[in-house]
């Protein structure tokens, strides 16, 4: 598989997608999107793939929509931009979301506008020291997409969700983890060592297991306490029928380390 836009590899049960725009701070025109749906697509069908880390080259991490493909002329029509939305953004997060195993971006320096949120659907996010998150959207009059205004209320609460979307104002990473928005912060030189060894890590785990915990949590926000319990009881049901839970189990009564095989 060759792509122009992205960089895609797998190694050591670890799928690595980078965003590879980097003269335009990896913001996403409808090639970019392309490829990374199709990177996606291979991940999940490649049976050797038990993590996946998405981070991207050069200076940024993501600058949101290229804005270059938009044709704002004063005579041209008004774009309808739910077209993009519905067609790209919206199925690349809930595919983070929804993805069957670990999911950890490593945010390598400005994340603006939709490159802010992507971020936000992954379920681990380390930042380099340097990187900063803008909700840039209020700057050219739009709103925060890609799960912003789902995932930032519920990260750091509605005052602070309503001051970065109002004010576009940069987040630094030590900020945004002190917020509670994202999980790690490490020197720039170390991010992709740190990212790739713990996706090494997790893709040594029981990754349908996993995949129950993040589905489990990631529904909580949506349910009454009585309905989670029972999203918890049936989760429960599946993760005891993995061959990994039989391996755990085995493990630990033969006081050994687990061989999981994800299975
Ligand atoms: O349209 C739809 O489909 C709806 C969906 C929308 C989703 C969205 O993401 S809307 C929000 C779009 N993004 C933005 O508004 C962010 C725009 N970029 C910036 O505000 C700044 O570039 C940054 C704060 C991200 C970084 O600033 P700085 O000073 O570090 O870099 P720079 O000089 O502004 O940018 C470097 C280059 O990247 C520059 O190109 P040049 O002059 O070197 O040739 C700049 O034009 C280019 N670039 C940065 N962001 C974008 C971009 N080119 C196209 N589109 C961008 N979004």
């Amino acid at each position: 598989m060759s792509f122009e836009h992205i960089l895609y590899s797998v190694d050591s049960g670890v799928a690595l997608l980078s965003l590879n725009r980097p003269k335009a701070l990896n913001s996403f025109n409808e090639a970019m999107h392309l490829e990374v749906q199709q990177a996606l697509k291979s991940a999940l069908k490649d049976k050797q793939v038990r993590a996946l880390v998405l981070t991207a080259e050069g200076r940024g991490f993501c600058a949101g929509q290229d804005l270059s493909d938009r044709n704002v002329d004063p005579s041209a029509a008004s774009p309808d931009l739910s077209i993009s939305i519905e067609r790209f953004y919206n199925p690349l997060i809930k595919q983070l979301q929804a993805f069957p195993m670990p999911v950890i971006c490593a945010v390598n320096g400005v994340a603006a506008g939709a490159g802010a949120n992507i971020p936000l659907a992954c379920d681990l996010v380390i930042a380099a020291r340097s990187a900063k998150f803008i909700q840039a959207f209020c700057k050219i009059g739009l709103i925060p997409d890609s799960g912003g205004t789902w995932f930032l209320p519920r990260l750091i609460g509605m005052a602070r969700a309503k001051e970065l979307a109002l004010l576009g104002e940069p987040l630094m990473a030590e900020k945004a983890l002190e917020w509670g928005m994202i999980y790690k912060v490490v020197d720039d030189e170390d991010l992709r060592e740190e990212a790739m060894s713990l996706a090494r890590r997790l893709a040594t785990q029981p990754t349908k297991g996993l995949s129950f915990v993040k589905r489990a949590l990631n529904q909580s926000f949506d349910h009454d306490f009585n309905t989670q319990l029972e999203v918890e009881r049936d989760l429960q049901r599946m993760a005891g029928q993995t061959q990994d839970y039989r391996e755990g189990v085995k493990a630990f009564m033969e006081k050994r380390t687990p061989e999981f095989k994800g299975e």
